[in-house]
């Protein structure tokens, strides 16, 4: 039987918030790993604040409740202390892509062996709805009541270029799909991102929009500016694989095999090195 990854914590998302989604195909996705023979031990996880962020309290995994943007620099943290790990940052739109851009680019940048998944709702829900670098143009809420005149970010290009080497997009209600991208996800060695689009039902409702908008790709495209142009496309909200890359990663570049939680010399050794003339 699937274990249950739940911590029996009193969920506070609103009602139809498509954060549940997201929640049930990670717990599906890490259900299924452990089944083929990975260890709950073998993963870890961090986020940043906002209502993203409370997927920590509702999965029964050990990790480090970062702050706000701060997900990815403390998953870096976490995998550079034990390469042995299977680290996942869930981050908001404002929060990976706004406070914590840089963090997101840089990790991306270094193919750091992390999986990044990017609750994209379009707006900061946690704060009640100010627009995020993601908002579309025209969104009404509390910081744009007119409409936001900016362009958003698109996420997948902005990660594309910065380096990842997994680039994927989901639809919190496409859960079945949702988990398998979740899966290739944390199978893939080095920096993977998923991109997942997911209804604010209290601030931003696009439900309907993203149904109606959703195609799968039917194939990995080739090279990045055919990517590039399907994950812009106007018409489409298109979901699965953008790219996949074997790349060298960051802690191998650095360290090799060695792993430094593992290979750490005792305290007696650390004290003969310090101390050494
Ligand atoms: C440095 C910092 N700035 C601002 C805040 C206030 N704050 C908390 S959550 C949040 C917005 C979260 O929006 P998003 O990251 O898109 O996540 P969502 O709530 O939509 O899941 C803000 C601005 C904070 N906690 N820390
Ligand atoms: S405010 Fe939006 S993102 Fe936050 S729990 Fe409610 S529906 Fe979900």
């Amino acid at each position: 039987m699937m274990r249950d990854l739940g911590t029996g914590k009193e969920n506070t998302w609103c009602t139809g918030c498509g954060n549940f989604g997201i929640l049930n195909a990670v717990k599906k996705a890490i259900g299924e790993l452990v089944e083929n023979g990975s260890k709950l031990s073998d993963f870890a996880i961090t986020c940043g604040i906002g209502c993203h962020g409370k997927i920590f309290d509702y999965l029964a995994l050990s990790g480090i409740y970062g702050l706000h943007g701060r997900g990815t620099a403390t998953a870096q943290g976490m995998k550079l202390a034990n390469p042995a790990l299977k680290v996942i940052s869930f981050g908001g739109d404002g929060d990976s892509l706004g406070e914590g851009l840089e963090h997101t680019l840089f990790a991306a940048k270094r193919n750091m062996d992390i999986t990044l998944i990017l609750h994209n709702n379009g707006n900061y829900g946690l704060t009640t709805g100010q627009f995020s670098p993601l908002s579309e143009p025209g969104y009404k809420g509390l910081s744009t009541p007119l409409g936001s005149i900016e362009k958003p970010f698109r996420a997948i290009p902005l990660l594309l270029e910065a380096g990842a080497s997994f680039v994927a997009r989901g639809f919190s209600a496409r859960p079945d799909h949702l988990t398998e991208l979740i899966i290739a996800a944390l199978n893939h060695k080095g920096f993977s991102f998923i991109e997942v689009m997911q209804p604010c039902v209290s601030y931003n409702n696009n439900y309907a929009y993203l149904n109606q908008k959703v195609k799968l790709l039917e194939v990995i495209p080739t090279t990045q500016a055919h990517a590039i142009d399907l994950a812009s496309d106007p018409d489409h909200v298109y979901l699965g694989v953008f790219s996949r890359k074997n790349l060298p990663v960051y802690h191998e570049l650095l360290y090799g095999s060695a792993n430094p939680q593992k290979d750490r010399p005792d305290y007696l050794h650390r004290q003969d090195i310090l101390h050494a003339k």
